[in-house]
């Protein structure tokens, strides 16, 4: 135990404090609502540097506050923040409690602020620590959202000339009371919108016989020059997923997304066996552990994990290393809910992976986008990565103090007859 470079070496069984460790001081959560709710974790070290991190669970962000305060924060104070495999391990392991979505995003907040602390100590942006630039720039899908087909088709029209390469189609269905992915404005679909969770109505057979028309009608407009996506938000049983797959073939979807609940990997096997349209799944997703069988036995073509929820840098560079030995390509959530922090830190990410697919890339309101500070840019369908040492996301905390705290939950869904479906 005791070497030359020890500075305190202990009989305690506690990590050493080793000769240029860069010590936190402080960790302190940010909580504020400039149009939709955001949690950042700030990390400070004795040497001025700060690292911060993203801690947004949509509907939940108190119980990640909590989980921080109560429990991680004390346990970070006095540690070389250096060490973030180590911190990462004695977070995850150290719960005993594992995996989940309130630890994970905890642990994610933590791991992307040390990231960013480690890359501004190296005075690179933080690519450069991954492995550098595997790409010139992050390939992104936009949101086409309509009330109806003939709307749907006109957005998708709008993102065509915003300059999208790749755009994500959903459309409101005669007869479905809050089908999932209308907007509620111009370009901002925000899904949690009430203090108690609205109630929508679904109808299975209804979306079944619309869907394939609108994807019909978009390419009869739009041609096939043009990459489309489509979220199918877990409503549809497996063989209710390979019908829809294979009737969504001859329009050449880049994915189709969540098409069911996948709590159970082997479903997947099923739409798989009906369908060549690929499969995108995984954004509810927090550890390795959800997507190792539909990975290894490539059910999948798209792992949806991000940096936020799927606990940080460290773990999804694990999730994409397993995915690339499976040739399954990354396609991480990007929705509003994941704050400014988030999308600086999988931008880095993607710029690095070598299996990357596409990034979902929801655009954040100008006032998210004043209270963070990002050096991240849009251009021509693809956004790049700043060289700003770090991952290029700074909170702006007295513009953040400005907007307190707002509670909103994400909506249900019952099926014709009352009773609860998949949201
Ligand atoms: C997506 C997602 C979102 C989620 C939202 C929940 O593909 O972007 O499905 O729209 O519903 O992130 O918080
Ligand atoms: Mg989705």
């Amino acid at each position: 135990m005791q070497t030359n470079d020890l500075l305190s070496p202990s009989a305690a069984p506690t990590a050493s404090v080793h000769r240029g460790a860069v010590i936190i001081r402080s960790a302190r959560v940010i909580v504020t609502c400039p149009g939709r709710n955001f949690v950042t974790l700030k990390i400070e070290t004795d040497q001025g540097v700060y690292g911060i991190g993203d801690a947004t669970l949509n509907g939940r962000e108190k119980s990640v506050v909590a989980y921080l305060e109560e429990h991680v924060i004390p346990t970070l104070i006095g540690k070389d923040a250096q060490r973030i495999e180590d911190i990462w391990q004695y977070l995850y392991r150290g719960a005993y409690w594992r995996r989940g979505p309130v630890t994970m995003t905890a642990i994610a907040a933590v791991d992307t602020a040390l990231w960013d602390i480690k890359a501004k100590l190296a005075g690179m942006p933080l690519y450069q620590l991954l492995g550098g630039r595997s790409r010139d720039g992050v390939l992104v899908y936009g949101h086409a959202n309509g009330l109806d087909i003939e709307h749907t088709v006109d957005e998708v029209g709008r993102y065509k000339e915003m300059g999208y390469r790749a755009i994500r189609a959903q459309s409101g269905i005669p007869g479905v009371k809050g089908a999932y992915g209308v907007g509620r404005g111009d370009m901002y679909y925000e899904p949690a919108d009430g203090t108690l969770p609205t109630e929508t109505l679904w109808n299975t057979t209804a979306y079944l016989s619309y869907a394939p028309k609108l994807f019909e009608k978009l390419r009869d407009t739009h041609g096939f020059g043009i990459e489309l996506l489509h979220d199918v938000h877990h409503r549809l049983t497996p063989i209710e997923a390979g019908r829809l797959g294979k009737d969504l073939e001859p329009y050449r979807l880049f994915w189709m997304e969540d098409s069911t609940p996948a709590e159970n990997q082997e479903a997947f096997r099923l739409i798989r066996q009906h369908t060549t349209t690929p499969l995108a799944v995984g954004e509810i997703f927090n550890t390795i552990w959800d997507c190792k069988d539909l990975i290894q036995n490539q059910l999948i073509d798209y792992i949806r994990t991000t940096v936020v929820h799927a606990g940080g840098i460290t773990h999804l560079r694990r999730i994409a290393d397993l995915a690339s030995m499976y040739q399954v390509r990354t396609g991480s959530h990007g929705a509003t809910d994941l704050s400014p922090v988030c999308m600086g830190a999988a931008l880095h990410f993607d710029t690095w992976v070598p299996n990357f697919g596409i990034q979902e890339y929801m655009r954040h309101t100008p006032e998210t986008d004043e209270v963070f500070l990002h050096d991240y840019s849009f251009k021509d369908g693809y956004l790049h990565v700043g060289d700003t040492p770090g991952h290029g996301v700074d909170i702006d905390e007295a513009l953040a103090a400005k907007y307190p705290y707002e509670p909103k939950q994400l909506p249900i869904a019952r099926l014709q007859d009352g009773s609860m479906w998949n949201w």
